[in-house]
């Protein structure tokens, strides 16, 4: 069930930000006010990286050897043309459900490639820079209830002082009314991230389901400076991941739920954008998180958890400034692996299906700066090997899910964006 069909993940947008600490994450343009940065490098395996500042905690978290599958695959176009699309959910009769980012667009799509009218009825979004609307999830209840879920740059009053838009991620469902002209009904807003801030950048916004009947949202630090500094403070969502019930309530069992101070939503801190995240067989949350310079992590996330941004970690500021005064921590978690040069890591499925027997257990991850879909092999919670499929040719691979019959399926990032299908060769 969800453990397979909805641990996809997702992307990110753009540029630099005024203190030139995001990384280029789309090929959208960067708002007005900022400077275009270098593109990080390339990042084909074995390319060589940038001098990190520190050494690895242990041996194999970075740079992994490179394995080759054995299966071949074939990639099948189902249909094209969608505007920075950002994340797929399949119906149970085997329709996807597909996100457009700056347009803010919901589309209900066939296996045979046909496009619905727009979904009405979903609140407008803020699609500046690497905002939109992000990932959409279907209800574990949908059969009952008709729920839908997604993530999304909710405009709002100014924030942090200054007279333009603020935002801040926002979660919403709805009862998905099908038909011609498909629309939402009963829409509520179960989440909010707090405080609102004038950011068009690293919001997070992947969502995913647990069997426990909560889910998870990742968010951002918004990158500029005054956000990235509350990355590891707990009164504010900046940074987190957050832990609710699907109604929106909190569930008392939390790890700061009764911490004067804290937000009762979050589950894990320190991050610095998220945007895959993906269950694991045991139930057990992943996510990748988008680095600084040469600092694109891997994590096992766990309850209450401190994973360090930015206090510690392995890469510099875009300028190639320093952050970091060291890559470990007292009370702080090494990340499983980190890449340099980066990949930026956009979208996140751990395999689970019949179609590719020797691909069990893997973790595929969408990159868009590294153009490729990644393939992780573990073993005891550590990466033994990487291999860069490209399924998409040198396309950014924006999302990558895991679909009811164990194909896996893509959205590539650009302005005509493609759904792709990989079954065995
Ligand atoms: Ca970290």
């Amino acid at each position: 069930m969800r453990l397979c069909l909805s641990l996809s993940s997702l992307a990110c947008a753009l540029s630099l930000s005024l203190t030139g600490i995001a990384h280029a994450q789309s090929a959208a343009p960067p708002p007005a006010q900022t400077a275009t940065p270098a593109e990080p490098p390339q990042s084909p395996q074995g390319a060589a990286a940038l001098a990190s500042p520190f050494p690895p905690a242990f041996p194999g978290q970075t740079n992994g050897p490179v394995v080759v599958s054995q299966t071949s695959y074939k990639v099948t176009q189902i249909a094209n043309g969608f505007n920075y699309p950002w994340a797929i959910a399949f119906l149970p009769d085997g329709r996807m459900l597909v996100t457009e980012k700056p347009t803010g667009k919901l589309y209900i799509v066939t296996q045979q490639g046909v496009k619905s009218a727009p979904v009405a009825g979903l609140p407008p979004v803020d699609g500046r820079g690497q905002g939109g609307l992000m990932d959409v999830e279907v209800g574990p209840d949908h059969a009952e209830s008709r729920y839908i879920y997604w993530s999304y740059y909710e405009p709002r009053e100014a924030g942090n002082g200054r007279p333009t838009a603020g935002n801040g991620l926002a979660v919403a469902r709805g009862k998905l009314v099908d038909g011609p002209q498909p629309r939402v009904d009963a829409l509520q807003i179960i989440f909010r991230m707090k405080p609102t801030l004038d950011s068009t950048l690293h919001a997070g916004g992947r969502i995913v389901f647990h069997p426990d009947g909560t889910l998870f949202v990742t968010l951002g630090e918004r990158s500029i400076l005054p956000g990235r500094v509350q990355a590891r403070q707990l009164n504010s969502h900046f940074g987190k991941i957050v832990r609710i019930f699907p109604d929106g309530t909190v569930p008392s069992n939390n790890p700061f739920y009764n911490q004067v101070g804290a937000r009762s939503e979050i589950f894990s801190l320190g991050h610095r954008n998220i945007l895959a995240a993906a269950l694991d067989s045991r139930g057990r949350l992943w996510e990748a998180e988008m680095g600084p310079l040469g600092g694109d992590e891997l994590n096992l996330v766990e309850r209450g958890k401190d994973y360090g941004w930015p206090t510690i970690g392995y890469g510099t500021e875009y300028s190639g400034a320093p952050i970091h005064q060291s890559g470990q921590g007292p009370g702080m978690e090494q990340p499983v692996y980190f890449w340099n040069p980066v990949v930026s890591p956009s979208g996140m499925t751990i395999y689970s299906g019949n179609l590719f027997p020797e691909w069990r257990g893997n973790i595929f991850i969408g990159a868009l700066s590294g153009h490729a879909l990644i393939r992780l092999v573990i073993q005891n919670d550590r990466v033994v090997g990487e291999e860069r499929l490209k399924p998409a040719g040198n396309g950014r691979v924006r999302e990558v899910v895991q679909g009811p019959e164990g194909a896996l399926y893509l959205l590539t990032d650009d302005p005509n964006g493609r759904l792709l299908k990989m079954t065995p060769q």
